[in-house]
């Protein structure tokens, strides 16, 4: 899987990638990642990827052209990219859905906005579609390209060593998840619950599935309305629904 990363910080996103899943990925050679300083595509002798806001107010917007420049750039040395990814506060939420989707595809192109955004004329001089890693602001599109980098990498078959733990994961089965523990026993006179510590797999199985969606209940309702539970999922969220109305 290829991507193509625009920025006008490579130093902040390459040390952001060489680390863990992604560095392991690469190093592997199922991920093949290149960062693009956005300022070896400017004509001027500043190297200026920003100008002033028309219609004035405070801050800089990001010039179009060097973006549209190294698009094509990627485009003649790289191939013609599957998508191109502009993130932004204004873009379609990220979700772990279509990190799924975009784990399908073999080569995705990354835009980093800076300042106060990109030109409007950006999105039709290049195709690409908009996404939001959710609703706050960043200072730069940087961090929410590592995370969609992140979340679609270790979904690519190879990149993590266990394919178990991808497939177990708390958003991949729509629910959060259980919870974790491991040695020792007992700390501060805190104890691993016994069913852990008991051997019975079934049991182990039936409790975690049982925690998953007694803590979505609690901390994200909202879950529930969408994911598509099993008959046993069904059962367990009837039995912690009883048990909590008797706690309260
Ligand atoms: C938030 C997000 C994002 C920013 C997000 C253009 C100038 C956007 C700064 C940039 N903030 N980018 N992708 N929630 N800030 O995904």
């Amino acid at each position: 899987m290829k991507f193509d990363i625009v920025t006008i910080f490579p130093g902040m996103v390459g040390a952001g990638l060489a680390e863990g899943v992604v560095g392991r990925g690469v190093e592997r050679g199922v991920l093949d990642v290149r960062i693009h300083d956005l300022r070896d595509f400017t004509s001027d002798r500043h190297r200026s990827v920003d100008d002033v806001p028309y219609g004035g107010g405070p801050g800089m917007v990001m010039k179009p052209e060097p973006l549209v420049r190294a698009v094509e750039t990627i485009r003649a040395t790289r191939g013609t990219p599957d998508t191109v990814v502009l993130t932004s506060p204004q873009g379609l939420p990220f979700t772990q859905g279509e990190a799924v989707r975009l784990s399908g595809l073999g080569h995705i192109v990354l835009l980093c906005g800076r300042y106060e955004g990109i030109d409007e004329r950006l999105r039709s001089l290049v195709p690409c579609e908009e996404l939001s890693i959710g609703d706050y602001v960043l200072s730069g599109g940087e961090l929410a390209a590592l995370v969609i980098v992140d979340a679609v990498s270790r979904l690519v078959p190879g990149v993590v060593g266990d394919s178990r733990s991808v497939e177990e994961d708390s958003f991949s089965r729509g629910l959060l998840d259980h919870p974790h523990y491991t040695r020792p026993a007992e700390v501060s006179g805190q104890k691993v619950p016994d069913v852990l510590l008991s051997g019975h797999h079934e049991e182990v199985r039936r409790w975690r599935r049982k925690m998953a969606i007694q803590r979505t209940l609690e901390r994200r309702p909202d879950l529930l309305d969408t994911v598509e539970l099993d008959d046993e999922q069904r059962a367990l969220l009837d039995e912690v629904r009883k048990e909590g109305k008797r706690e309260s």
